[in-house]
């Protein structure tokens, strides 16, 4: 008995040894992304890894770039179409640059909540729309993580029931049309910075504010510098979990496998988390000392919406889309 406890042992150390060493058959994954390190969609990225390198050791090494240090925001699609880059979180609004049709996703009052999102990514809306963005851009979208609804976070104390109270309000939005048409579209006079810049533009009041999910606001500290939070709740927002298809199309199928397999325990980690968080997080900003209310929401939904409705993004919208998101149940 002491040699087959002997044999045991050694087996069981065996088997717990340090992780396969990387060969040069390993698949180095090299994700660039503007989070930061505490946010959820950060943090998702590491679950990504680790399950990743577990389920098939020794077949990939991921490396994670946040801060936006590796690719600048808005530069990873075209990384990735390039071969330069293997992994991102993209927008819609990233998307809609290069495909016209995605701006359907930048229109604010429209996925409802994060269920809704992922009912209509997971469905056939998003079996068209990913299939778009592989068939044209060379992308293929792995899964839809919910980046949390996006609501207003001013430095200024003036109270802001409708969008006519937003009226010159210089209300930061990342860079690009979609995004500074939903500004516009809120009453306020956009203004493009990167998320990288935002702390500091309105710690020194280049912006009067910026808009962003409430865990954001938080990881990003964004309420040291803020004095309140409209919950206009305008934008129900999704990130992108993508390889390049150049990267996809080397993988074998179970290879394949084990990275979608990874990117859904992923989002559904940080969907989890950040869906909880966003429940708890208007006291702990009401603790930092900033005033969280409901403006008049109804009179922001529709303006926005007949905004969208008649806008030029909407000539670019796939024929009945938008009641095809609608009877999503
Ligand atoms: C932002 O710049 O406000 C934004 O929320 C836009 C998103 O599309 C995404 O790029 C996000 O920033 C970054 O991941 C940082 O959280």
């Amino acid at each position: 008995t002491r040699r087959l406890t002997l044999a045991a042992m050694a087996a069981l150390a065996l088997s717990t040894a340090a992780p396969a060493l990387a060969t040069a058959d390993t698949v180095k994954l090299r994700i660039s992304t503007p989070a930061v390190e505490s946010d959820w969609h950060a943090k998702m990225l590491t679950v990504f890894k680790d399950e990743l390198e577990s389920a098939a050791p020794g077949e990939f090494d991921v490396e994670i770039h946040l801060n936006a240090t590796l690719f600048k925001q808005g530069t990873e699609p075209a990384a990735m179409q390039r071969g330069n880059l293997d992994m991102a979180m993209i927008s819609a609004q990233d998307i809609a640059k290069q495909i016209p049709a995605w701006s359907v996703f930048t229109a604010g009052y429209l996925i409802r909540d994060p269920e809704h999102q992922k009912k209509v990514f997971r469905g056939d809306i998003g079996a068209e729309f990913y299939g778009m963005v592989e068939d044209e851009m060379g992308i293929h979208i792995l899964d839809v993580g919910y980046l949390g609804t996006r609501q207003l976070n001013l430095r200024t104390d003036d109270e802001i029931q409708t969008p006519e109270d937003l009226a010159g309000v210089k209300l930061r939005m990342p860079g690009s049309d979609a995004w500074l048409f939903l500004g516009t579209a809120l009453g306020a006079s956009p203004v493009a910075i990167a998320f990288g810049e935002v702390y500091t533009a309105l710690q020194t009041g280049v912006i009067d504010g910026q808009d962003n999910p409430l865990p954001t606001n938080k990881a990003a500290k964004f309420y040291e510098v803020t004095n309140q939070i409209v919950l206009t709740s305008h934008l129900v927002d999704g990130i992108f979990l993508s390889m390049s298809g150049k990267t996809w199309d080397g993988l074998s199928d179970s290879q394949k496998e084990a990275v979608t397999a990874a990117a859904e325990k992923a989002t559904a980690y940080n969907d989890e988390n950040r869906i909880a968080d966003e429940a708890e997080l208007v006291s702990f900003f009401e603790s930092e000392g900033l005033k969280v209310y409901e403006p008049d929401r109804e009179a922001f939904r529709e303006r926005v919406q007949k905004m969208y409705l008649e806008s030029e993004f909407a000539a670019d919208w796939p024929e009945g889309i938008v009641d095809r998101v609608n009877a999503v149940e």
